[in-house]
């Protein structure tokens, strides 16, 4: 992959600078997409659209259920069209996270804007904008007021989600007085939190309790780790493979876990979603393992066998926990 170079921010003049210059413009967000890589996303889209810039979506990955309620979710595609004079990649920290959508012909025919908040980002982009802020979507909001472009309901809506599905509704260490503010300035602009949030945590099916109740039902916890794993044979009983979404989230709300930690077994490989205690850094881990994020939730994919990778990943997660024990004193 090329272009990892200049580890330097560009500032938000230049990115606008880029997307007045282009005609049609790619947007694409992550594998296994979240509210925040989606609703930044359409609410770029919806920006670049009332500046009569054409758009399309992308995403390797289907839509989720709970989000299907954004108005233009329908709209992403499995594939670019390849005649885009420009690439935005959102809420991603590194290209292996857009799967199947990267390749190095299309990256390299056009510019591509990295706009991300992980600290994990490796500045793919000929232009890149990165701040560990709570969601991407604030760095839009933050583009778009920058721009002077009106905010309007179809703008403020995704842009919210995002922002309400990566601060677990306000919830997260990394919630600031920006996220706040962000929202209040999203709400005036016509977005709903309580529709949103209705929308995207009280509206869980039958396959994710049943398949989390089997996973908790084996739920194991040692040295301040508290880890479950999802078989392929339990994945099969639900036949539902989004069924254990938000379960590395609510394994979190274990008082005494200062890691949670879901051990996903897929074809030859292991998936693995982190969430630690503050003070407690899990992006490092992720990152040892192939993976990236924040340092209170991130996530890898592991080759091999469930039992020899669950080990591996234990005895790191283990050493984090022991590491930062030692720092608190
Ligand atoms: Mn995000």
């Amino acid at each position: 992959m090329k272009k990892m170079n200049n580890k330097k921010n560009n500032r938000p003049a230049e990115i606008i600078a880029c997307l007045v210059r282009a005609s049609k413009v790619l947007l694409i967000s992550h594998v296994a997409p979240d509210g925040d890589t989606l609703g930044s996303a359409l609410g770029l889209a919806a920006a670049l659209r009332r500046r009569s810039i054409e758009v399309r979506l992308a995403c390797a990955d289907p839509v989720p259920a709970e989000l299907r309620f954004l108005p233009g979710s329908e709209g992403f595609a499995a594939r670019g069209r390849s005649d885009e004079d420009l690439i935005v990649v959102l809420d991603t920290g590194d290209l292996k996270r857009i799967g199947s959508l990267y390749s190095p012909e299309s990256f390299a025919a056009v510019p591509v804007i990295n706009i991300d908040h992980h600290v994990t980002n490796v500045f793919f982009g000929d232009l890149n904008w990165v701040e560990p802020r709570a969601a991407t979507a604030e760095l839009v909001l933050d583009l778009l007021l920058e721009w002077g472009i009106p905010l309007a309901k179809e703008i403020a809506t995704p842009l919210l989600t995002g922002i309400i599905t990566d601060t677990q509704g306000f919830r997260t260490s990394s919630t600031t007085a920006e996220s706040l503010r962000a929202a209040i300035t999203l709400m005036e602009a016509g977005a709903s939190l309580p529709e949103i949030s209705e929308a995207v945590f009280n509206r869980r099916s039958l396959a994710t309790l049943r398949l989390w109740g089997m996973a908790l039902a084996q739920a194991q916890f040692a040295e301040g780790v508290l880890w479950v794993e999802i078989s392929r044979e339990m994945l099969a009983q639900v036949d539902d493979p989004m069924a254990s979404r938000g379960l590395a989230n609510f394994l979190s709300t274990f008082a005494q876990a200062r890691v949670a930690a879901v051990f996903r077994e897929l074809d030859g490989v292991v998936e693995i979603s982190l969430r630690s205690a503050p003070g407690v850094d899990v992006s490092e881990v992720a990152l040892r393992f192939g993976g990236g994020g924040h340092p209170q939730a991130a996530g890898c994919t592991v080759e091999g066998e469930l039992a020899r990778v669950r080990s591996q990943v234990l005895e790191a997660l283990f050493e984090v926990v022991r590491t930062a024990e030692e720092e608190r004193g």
